[in-house]
């Protein structure tokens, strides 16, 4: 028990430590003080994601799914906590051991905070003004606790209260200085404040969905995915907070002439309107990574032309606002189709955490290597000299998007009445088009599905069997053959390094 309070007090200090810095960093964010990322706790997280190896990575994903960053913060909190603990317990016998190792977690978090993109050496304030403040708990509490100790005396004994009315003190400090810190900072305000006052642009060709693309059917994914719905991946731990204000993106690399546009130079541009489906690289067979809008940009191609790239360049490295890069094909952007820089998603500004103000959308490739959110840089080079941030961590650096059908109903696991029971889900091969979907029940013959209206081949396609289901367990089966041909492989492989393969398969109970 000797060492179990001043441990306590290690780690109200440390919070006390982390609820001085979000509070410091707070008002820093508020006053545009800042264009880093001053917060220690979210700097080290994002460091830790960039630095995580894929296995981790892999690991983390497929244990927690789009959950894996609260899992990191909740991981992070865990570590915090016992190092913490251990401090405060070796310090209450040998301080300068315990201040320096606090210390030292403070210089770690200012190194975290200095290595975000775009960090200014102010950034540190908030880590410095919360290792004093965590110091200075610690001295408190250790000094609170020895003389509790010193006094012996029993439960209601003075000096013991003391000790307890200071720890509690301190830690309902730590917690209102932390939460006043976040709402001050406004955790995703300042965006939603310039995104409200965004009107979507006219367009040249708006996109009207045929009733024919949509079987509506219950259980099946919407052609068209509501934004509220649409499935988010990205590396980011906090969502970056972007003004249209400052908003420019700057063309630069293997160019005949550098070129800056500002937000209102971009909406001033004649703007298109394109249903794209995404689709993450990270998607299992059968798994929901993947959505359809409707999508109001202008032709990326039409900024690459003002900058003329070289004729030796391949590529075009996008980078956001918070150090993701993607690489991206150059005929990809510079070809007839749709690759849209993307300031709306079915008819409203984008939303934050789909990109805000501006994204990259381009048919026919993954998203890691051509999605780029809160885009802020385009650099023309070559896949020689450059790579976007997931190719040097396992994924290839090309990422075609593969054919892919899935179930959407029923599920797999269901009981189903006898009789006629509609098997539905959705196919894709953005840029190649679906031409045919079949079903294989047991180990049937394969029965050509009813296919929706294709408005576009790059977007999915809906697909319906009516089947005369007989008693017993079954299982379904499904393949997609896109417009080239090719018939969805069999083969299975994992998403790594650059696409999951094989055959979607569910089992339903039909009674
Ligand atoms: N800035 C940024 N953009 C990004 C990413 C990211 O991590 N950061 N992830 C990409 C990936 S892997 C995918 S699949 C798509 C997902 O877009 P969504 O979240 O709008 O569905 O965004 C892409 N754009
Ligand atoms: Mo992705």
């Amino acid at each position: 028990m000797k060492r179990a309070r001043p441990a306590l007090a290690g780690v109200i200090a440390g919070a006390v430590t982390l609820g001085v810095a979000e509070l410091v960093a707070g008002f820093m964010v508020r006053a545009g003080l800042s264009s880093g990322t001053p917060s220690p706790v979210v700097a080290v997280g994002g460091a830790f994601v960039d630095r995580t190896p894929p296995w981790l990575k892999n690991l983390a994903v497929s244990s927690f799914g789009t959950h894996d960053k609260a899992a990191l913060f909740v991981g992070i909190a865990v570590v915090l906590t016992a190092l913490c603990a251990v401090l405060g317990a070796v310090g209450a016998t040998r301080h300068t051991a315990g201040l320096v190792g606090f210390v030292v977690l403070g210089a770690v978090g200012a190194a975290a905070v200095l290595s975000r993109p775009h960090a200014a050496p102010l950034d540190v304030l908030p880590t410095f003004a919360g290792v004093l403040a965590g110091l200075w708990a610690l001295n408190t509490l250790w000094g609170l606790n020895a003389r509790a100790e010193e006094a012996g005396s029993g439960p209601g004994g003075f000096e013991r209260r003391r000790l307890l009315v200071g720890g509690a003190g301190l830690a309902a400090v730590a917690a209102t200085a932390g939460a006043l810190g976040r709402a001050v900072g406004g955790a995703g305000s300042s965006a939603a404040a310039a995104r409200a006052k965004v009107a979507v642009p006219p367009v040249a060709n708006p996109v009207t969905v045929p009733a024919t693309a949509d079987l509506k059917l219950p259980g099946i994914t919407p052609y068209v995915v509501p934004n509220a719905d649409f499935y988010r991946i990205d590396t980011a731990l906090v969502v970056p907070q972007v003004d249209t204000a400052g908003w420019k993106l700057r063309v630069h690399g293997l160019v005949g002439e550098e070129v800056t546009i500002t937000w209102d130079e971009l909406l001033a541009k004649p703007m298109r309107q394109a249903l794209v489906t995404l689709t993450c690289v990270s998607n299992e067979v059968g798994g929901d990574l993947a959505g359809n809008a409707v999508w109001t940009g202008w032709p990326i191609r039409e900024l690459l032309a003002m900058a003329r790239p070289d004729p030796t360049a391949d590529m075009v490295l996008s980078t956001s606002v918070d150090g993701f890069t993607a690489g991206t094909p150059l005929t990809a952007l510079t070809d007839e189709r749709n690759a849209l820089l993307a300031v709306a998603m079915n008819g409203e500004p984008l939303p934050v955490e789909h990109g805000f103000p501006v994204r990259m959308v381009v048919p026919g490739l993954y998203g890691y290597v051509s999605a780029t959110k809160w885009v802020v840089d385009l650099k023309v080079t070559r896949f020689a000299d450059d790579a976007g941030y997931w190719t040097p961590r396992g994924w290839s650096a090309k990422g075609p998007v593969k054919t892919e059908s899935r179930i959407d109903v029923p599920r797999s696991g269901d009981q189903v009445r006898a009789g006629r029971v509609a098997v539905a889900g959705v196919a894709w091969a953005q840029h190649r088009g679906i031409d045919k979907v079949e079903v294989r029940i047991d180990d049937g013959p394969w029965q050509p599905a009813r296919l929706a209206a294709e408005p576009t081949i790059d977007s999915w396609r809906q697909w319906v069997l009516e089947w005369d289901a007989p008693k017993g367990n079954h299982r379904i089966t499904v393949r997609a053959t896109d417009a080239d041909g090719q018939v969805q492989t069999q083969q299975e492989a994992p998403p790594e390094p650059d696409g999951a393969t094989g055959w979607h398969s569910i089992t339903v109970t039909v009674a």
